[in-house]
């Protein structure tokens, strides 16, 4: 019976086990699951844009075959977690749908526009710094194949942030221009990787049910202060301000007490309104338009690889 499918589901979360995708588990759980991993996979594809305008722009050969390879993993994380939503019973037809027509949601800090070359560099350091440190839980996560898609999106990630890290390393060892551009950047977008984490856990609608479940391990405010404690002191090394006059350490808490974030801009980009939400989507659609006929010619070699079968 139904009841004791949950008990049985219960049970296995309590017991931090793994839920598979044939398991029974409740229709709320498959849904905040498609819900999250759907943002995750937008978040990488559309994570795609605002780099992939500098690809034709790096300043060397081996910074441009860096950037492309990048960018590409990110197209790989989306299909691992386009796949993973899959196992839920959501196509990908379905989710990408609901990216198109502006339902689905991606990650805010992909609405912000990247104007000067250390953009690139500070989205590895910062942007994908705030993704390690929110996706290594999720690895533990108790949903199977999102948690083993994690491992291997996380190791990536380390590439990328090491990668960023690097380039503003020598940025800031060249000329006075140089360095005013890393610090521009980071200027721009401290505040915007901040809230990358989503809403403070007093203003989060999600997070006690899916700390139970055991999908969210770490919560938003939690992880936010990890990522601050563990950038300060790399951007001391790097020798970049951080643009927060009350970042501080607290001997007490043993953290770093920090700024208010702008929550009401960070709303206003989610619901559609940032600087650059229209264009990422418009390219987006655009690109999924333009690739109509790559579909079409895959289905008609299968149809006809299918016709030659039967023969
Ligand atoms: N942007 O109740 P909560 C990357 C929404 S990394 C937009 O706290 P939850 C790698 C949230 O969806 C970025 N929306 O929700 C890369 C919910 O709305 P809904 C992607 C946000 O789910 C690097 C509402 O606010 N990483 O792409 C944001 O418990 C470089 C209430 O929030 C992931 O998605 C936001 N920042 O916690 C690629 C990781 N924050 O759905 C290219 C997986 C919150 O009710 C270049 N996701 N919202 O309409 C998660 O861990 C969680 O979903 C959170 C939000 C922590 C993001």
């Amino acid at each position: 019976t139904v009841s004791d499918q949950e008990a049985a589901f219960e049970a296995r979360i309590d017991a931090d086990g793994r839920i598979e995708p044939q398991d029974w588990m409740p229709e709320a759980y498959r849904k905040t699951l498609v819900r999250q991993i759907s943002q995750h996979a937008h978040s990488e594809i559309v994570g795609m844009l605002p780099e992939g305008n500098w690809i034709s722009r790096a300043p060397s050969l081996k910074r441009k075959a860096i950037l492309i390879a990048k960018v590409q993993d990110e197209g790989g994380h989306g299909l691992y977690l386009y796949s993973a939503a899959e196992t839920l019973g959501t196509s990908r037809d379905q989710m990408l749908e609901g990216l198109h027509s502006g339902k689905a949601k991606y990650s805010s800090i992909f609405n912000y526009p990247t104007l000067n070359w250390a953009d690139v560099g500070v989205i590895g350091w910062l942007v994908d710094g705030a993704a390690i440190m929110n996706q290594i839980p999720l690895c533990r996560c108790s949903y199977g194949p999102y948690s083993r898609a994690m491992i291997r999106v996380c190791k990536e990630e380390s590439f990328h942030q090491r990668q960023g890290y690097e380039a503003l390393l020598v940025m800031m060892q060249g000329t006075e221009a140089q360095k005013a551009m890393v610090q521009d950047a980071v200027n721009r977008l401290w505040w915007k990787c901040l809230a990358m984490f989503g809403p403070p856990d007093s203003d989060s609608p999600h997070s006690a049910q899916g700390m139970r479940w055991g999908i969210k391990r770490i919560s938003n405010d939690e992880l936010r202060q990890k990522f601050i404690d563990a950038t300060v002191p790399q951007a001391k090394v790097l020798g970049v301000t951080l643009p927060d006059p009350d970042l501080k350490w607290n001997e007490e808490r043993q953290h770093h007490d920090y700024g208010q974030i702008d929550w009401q801009e960070f709303w206003n980009t989610v619901e559609g309104n940032g600087p650059c939400n229209k264009e990422r989507l418009a390219t987006r659609v655009k690109a999924h338009n333009d690739g109509q006929w790559v579909r079409d010619a895959a289905l008609a070699y299968t149809r006809k690889q299918q016709q030659r079968a039967q023969k």
